[in-house]
């Protein structure tokens, strides 16, 4: 599948994208809210089958599971540069009574990613197509209620943040008014910086940004959640010219209006502005974490970390809209500046052991597969066994009867 990606050059940051470039995005959202009409609105294209519905459930006891589809499309911009986009779509997303199940899948699914990364750097040999599916963005997708927060979005991006990048967006945007949408994305702000949930808020390093960048990171960050308008019809403008609309009795709005919606530069930035920029935070800040936490034996080290007296995570991130030091998904300032050599010469001894005792678990792992594969090569060979007995069996009893027939 192919479709264009109509891209201002000024925004083009990539390089050297002659093989194309990969690019993972996860689309939450709880059922109708419009996950579908956005991939497809995104990719231009009919992407996702709309009038594929989930079952919902009847009485409070039934849950439903949350389901991870991967599409992949492949996109082109005018100039000729491929985007090999993965989109995973996530059905059933917050449908149950418990939403505790469907953030851990989630966040499996994530840490599992990041696992397979680790194996592969740890391997002698790697493997030359072997596939990173890293996750670079996760969309979250707020209800238009005109509040602020529910308690689930809060739980997921409180869970889910220090992970992988999670981008804010209130979907059906033409459901409020312009002065709700304002009212809307100020209230949910505020819930985000007062329960400190880690949001992907456009970072930057201070020291290495142009006034340029500078200034295109924080007007990003003004808008944020971003507000979104999706559509799967396509009309004829009146001038021979086709628009992406929503069609009402007063009119068609354009998903593409900029007076309406972000949605425009929620995919310039997605799909050419911040790709680079969302994929390298994927790489050094989380999954770096993720691998030295992983390294380090501590398993619950991705999650975040709650702090007891305020019950509320530590680890925080958003940073104020107004404000221009540079932090990371983990509040820190982004370089940690090691003083000794001595200090240096201990961390990677440390290093060296974390890798160690990773080594050994992998070794480990290996060993009860390679046992549970020989005892499985047994029961096939037993069950291949018994079925050439029985098939022996059963032309000796053909050929006794065939006997007794011609007798
Ligand atoms: N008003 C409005 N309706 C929208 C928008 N986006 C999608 N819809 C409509 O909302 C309904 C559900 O959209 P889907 O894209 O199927 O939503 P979904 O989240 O994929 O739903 P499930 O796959 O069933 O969980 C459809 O009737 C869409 O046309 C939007 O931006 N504004
Ligand atoms: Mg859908």
């Amino acid at each position: 599948m192919s479709g264009i990606i109509e891209a201002s050059s000024a925004l083009r940051k990539r390089k050297h994208l002659k093989r194309g470039i990969n690019f993972t995005l996860m689309v939450v959202g709880q059922s109708g809210n419009g996950r579908s009409t956005f991939i497809n609105t995104l990719c231009g294209q009919q992407v996702v089958d709309v009038s594929t519905t989930v079952m919902l459930p009847t009485d409070n006891s039934v849950e439903i599971p949350v389901q991870l589809r991967e599409e992949t499309v492949e996109l082109e911009d005018e100039e000729g540069v491929k985007i090999q986009l993965n989109i995973i779509d996530t059905p059933g997303f917050g449908d149950s009574i418990d939403n505790t199940p469907c953030f851990e899948l989630i966040a499996d699914y994530v840490r599992h990613q990041y696992d397979e990364i680790l194996l592969e750097e740890s391997r002698v040999r790697r493997n030359p197509r072997f596939k990173d599916g890293r996750i670079h963005a996760c969309l979250y997708m707020i209800s238009p209620t005109g509040h602020g927060l529910k308690e689930m979005d809060v739980e997921f991006i409180r869970q889910l943040g220090t992970l992988v990048n999670i981008i804010p967006v209130v979907c059906k945007a033409d459901s409020l008014t312009v002065d709700e949408v304002k009212l809307n994305k100020k209230l949910i702000m505020e819930d985000i910086d007062r329960f400190n949930l880690p949001i992907y808020n456009f970072p930057f390093d201070e020291e290495d940004i142009s006034e340029e960048d500078y200034e295109t990171n924080m007007y990003l960050r003004s808008l944020l959640p971003f507000s979104i308008i999706g559509s799967n019809d396509v009309f004829d403008s009146g001038d021979g010219t086709l628009i992406r609309g929503r069609k009402y009795p007063w009119g068609i709005i354009d998903v593409e209006d900029s007076s309406v919606s972000d949605f425009v530069v929620l995919r310039n930035a997605l799909l050419i502005s911040h790709l680079n920029d969302l994929k390298e935070f994927t790489h050094e800040i989380l999954y770096e974490r993720y691998r030295t936490d992983a390294l380090s034996g501590d398993s619950t080290a991705a999650l975040p970390r709650t702090n007891p007296e305020t019950s509320q995570v530590s680890s925080p991130i958003v940073s104020s809209q107004n404000s221009k030091t540079p932090v990371d998904h983990s509040g820190e300032p982004s370089s940690a500046p090691q003083d000794t050599y001595l200090a240096r010469e201990e961390q990677i001894r440390l290093e060296e052991e974390r890798l160690k005792a990773f080594e050994d678990r992998v070794h480990q792992e290996l060993l009860l597969k390679r046992k549970e594969l020989l005892e499985r090569e047994k029961e096939l060979r037993e069950i291949e066994e018994r079925l050439e007995k029985e098939a022996k069996l059963k032309i000796e009893d053909d050929n006794d009867i065939f006997h007794e027939t011609t007798q």
